[in-house]
C-alpha cells in the first residue's frame, strides 16, 4: 500500500486541510499520514478562531520517523502559516525525499487577489522558495502572481498569459506547475499545467458553477494526490480533481441545509471512489 504524509493544519470544524485530505486520500486506498502545524478551532474565515501552533512538535516528530524509516511516497503540504513552518517543511522534504517520490506543494496563501489573514508579500517570497523542492506546485491565478512578485490578473487574461505564468513558476524550480480557476469564457473553468521535463502545457476545463466555497482547494488537491498515488498521469488526476470538486459543489448547491463554510463532499465520495476504478491508471 501507498503511504503519503499530508503537513497542514487542523480546523477543527471547516471542511478543509486536514479534516478533507484524510478522508479522501484514505478513499483512494492510499495510507495518509498526518504531520499536524496547528490547531484551530475553525478556518480563519470565520470572524474569530483559536490557533494553537504546533511547530514544536514538529522536528520530534520528523526525528521519531526517521528513526523508524517510515519512507512516504509522496509529501503532500497545503496551509503551513508561519516562516517557522516553511522552513521546518524545507528540511523535511531535504531529510525525505527519496529518488522516486513525489513532493506535491499546494501554497496556500491567497484567492481573489487577496491574502489570506496573516500571511504577505515576505511570506509568498519565502513559499516561492519553498516551492522550488517540488515536484508539483498547485497555485491559484492570485498565488501564482504572488508567487512571482507580478501583478495580479484574475480576469481579463489571455492563454498567452497563463501559458508565460506557468513558465515563470516552473523558472521557481519546480518540476510541474498547475493554475487552477483558469477562466477564459463565462461559462468554463479549468486547470492548465505545464511540465518542464516535457516542456509540454496541458488543460482541463468543465462548467463553470458562478459560487465560491471555502475548502475546494484542499478538496481538489488531496483528490490530485490520491489519483498520482493510483498511478494516474498528472493530467488525469488534474481532471478526476476538478470533476470531484464540481461534483461536490454541485452537490452542496442542491442541500437545502448545507453548512456556509465547505462543501458536501462526504456525500460525493462514492462517486470518487467510483471514478478511481473506473478512469485510466493503474487504480
Ligand atoms: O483551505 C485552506 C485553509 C486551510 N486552513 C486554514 C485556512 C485556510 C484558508 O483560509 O484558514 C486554517
Amino acid at each position: 500500500m501507498k503511504r503519503i504524509v499530508t503537513i497542514q493544519d487542523i480546523s477543527c470544524v471547516g471542511k478543509c486541510s486536514l479534516t478533507v485530505a484524510l478522508p479522501i486520500i484514505s478513499a483512494f486506498g492510499v495510507e495518509c499520514a498526518i504531520l499536524p502545524t496547528a490547531v484551530l478551532s475553525t478556518h480563519t474565515m470565520f470572524k474569530e478562531f483559536t490557533f494553537r501552533d504546533l511547530s514544536g512538535e514538529f522536528a520530534p516528530i520528523a526525528a521519531h520517523w526517521k528513526r523508524e524509516k517510515f519512507r512516504f511516497d509522496a509529501i503532500y503540504t497545503g496551509y503551513l502559516g508561519s516562516f517557522e513552518l516553511l522552513r521546518l517543511v524545507g528540511g523535511f522534504i531535504d531529510e525525505f525525499r527519496t529518488a522516486d517520490n513525489l513532493v506535491f506543494i499546494d501554497p496556500v496563501m491567497a484567492d481573489n487577489g487577496k491574502f489570506y489573514p496573516g500571511f504577505g508579500p515576505e511570506y509568498a517570497r519565502a513559499m516561492a522558495e519553498l516551492c522550488s523542492k517540488a515536484d508539483v506546485i498547485v497555485p491559484n491565478l492570485t498565488e501564482a502572481a504572488f508567487l512571482l512578485d507580478r501583478p495580479c490578473r484574475t480576469d481579463g487574461y489571455d492563454e498567452a498569459y497563463i501559458r508565460d505564468l506557468l513558465k515563470r513558476l516552473v523558472g521557481l524550480g519546480a518540476k510541474s506547475a498547475v493554475l487552477t480557476g483558469v477562466r477564459f469564457s463565462e461559462n468554463e473553468i479549468g486547470v492548465m499545467g505545464y511540465d518542464g521535463g516535457k516542456e509540454e502545457f496541458f488543460h482541463y476545463f468543465h462548467r463553470r458553477i458562478d459560487v465560491s466555497f471555502h475548502g475546494t482547494g484542499d478538496i481538489f488537491s488531496s483528490t490530485a494526490v490520491g489519483a498520482l498515488m493510483r498511478g494516474f498521469s498528472l493530467e488525469k488526476a488534474l481532471a478526476l480533481a476538478a470533476d470531484y470538486t464540481v461534483e461536490c459543489i454541485d452537490r452542496t448547491l442542491r442541500s437545502p441545509d448545507h453548512v456556509f463554510y465547505g462543501v458536501e463532499f462526504e456525500k460525493e465520495l462514492p462517486y470518487l471512489i467510483r471514478r478511481i476504478s473506473g478512469d485510466g491508471g493503474n487504480a
